[in-house]
């Protein structure tokens, strides 16, 4: 009757952390503290930024499309007959679906690491498309990818819009453009890149007047709750992006209102009045600077297209 409950064994042994764990606390103990973008999507985070997509101040998602629609036709001849569409962080899929018409993919292979987001817009696809063969990947294409092995190198087409990479440091955007080239050689490189201008641009792109955006950093917090069972309290904390010119990055940080103590098991951080957790880089290329790393990672005949403004660039490359 008065044996002891198995959990109480449990709870001396507590549980590894999972990696997931690992990488969050030691990004909050450092100096200063940070936590990787990728938190920023959660299910309400990933709705959030769709949002953020139709704001006036946040121009990217515009320009990208017109360049698209008023350059499509030289952007299908210089990228040539495509086989398969490789589509990376693919989401709800439209943007590829825009260039279908023009580049005509016989096999589109959408990636992203929501897979539940990517099968939706894949049912919606097959039926528009019946002729289209679809193979859905639920991956981090961040990290290595597993493609189909029936689809030749020479026959990808790797397709990289929004500028998702301006969010990778200039060695992990390096690293990742060489390991694209490596799985599509003899194919080719897509991607849309979002160009340095005035900060006055810039900065109310990433803090709008409706705050959606401090909203969708903001809510790091509360994923970041939920991942390492800590306290956080949203009103503690203040949504900051600033231009950085000399590194050519809008850098979002979230900035303690006062002095607070965050708590977790096995864990705590005291930030003090105005400490900032640093939780994304968007980097800001000019043509020069974005040809040049396509360069450095090996692809060749490269071009590019702007939008009318001059806002953002989408540049074709082969690999
Ligand atoms: C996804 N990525 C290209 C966006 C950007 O512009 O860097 C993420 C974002 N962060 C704040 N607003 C949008």
């Amino acid at each position: 009757l008065f044996a002891p409950a198995a959990t109480e064994f449990i709870d001396r042994h507590p549980q590894q952390p999972s990696p997931e764990q690992v990488e969050l606390r030691d990004g909050l103990l450092d100096q200063p503290a940070h936590v990787d973008p990728k938190f920023l999507y959660d299910a309400l985070g990933s709705a959030l930024f769709t949002a953020i997509t139709q704001l006036p101040e946040y121009y990217p998602t515009r320009c990208e499309a017109e360049i698209f629609q008023r350059h499509g036709a030289a952007i299908a001849r210089h990228v040539g007959p495509v086989q398969a569409m490789i589509d990376l962080g693919a989401g709800d899929c439209v943007k590829a679906e825009r260039l279908f018409a023009s580049l005509r993919p016989r096999h589109y292979v959408p990636i992203d690491i929501s897979a539940d987001y990517l099968q939706s817009a894949v049912r919606r696809l097959r039926l528009s498309y019946p002729e289209l063969q679809i193979t859905a990947l639920g991956q981090d294409y961040t990290h290595a990818l597993a493609l189909p092995a029936d689809i030749p190198a020479a026959q990808r087409l790797f397709f990289y819009p929004g500028s998702s990479i301006g969010n990778l440091s200039p060695e992990d955007a390096l690293a990742m453009l060489r390991r694209i080239r490596g799985q599509c050689e003899g194919g080719g490189l897509l991607v849309g890149v979002d160009r340095v201008k005035p900060a006055q641009v810039l900065e109310p792109a990433y803090d709008d007047a409706l705050h959606l955006t401090a909203a969708f950093n903001l809510n790091l917090l509360r994923h970041v709750n939920r991942l390492l069972d800590a306290d956080f309290d949203v009103a503690d904390w203040r949504h900051v992006a600033r231009f950085d010119s000399a590194r050519s990055r809008i850098e979002m940080h979230l900035e303690a209102l006062r002095a607070v103590r965050v708590a977790w098991p096995g864990g705590q951080r005291e930030f003090g009045a105005g400490e900032r957790i640093h939780t994304e880089n968007s980097y800001k290329f000019t043509p020069q600077s974005f040809a040049a790393l396509l360069g450095s990672a090996g692809y060749r005949d490269v071009a590019h297209w702007s939008d009318s403004r001059g806002w953002f660039s989408v540049f074709s490359a082969r690999a």
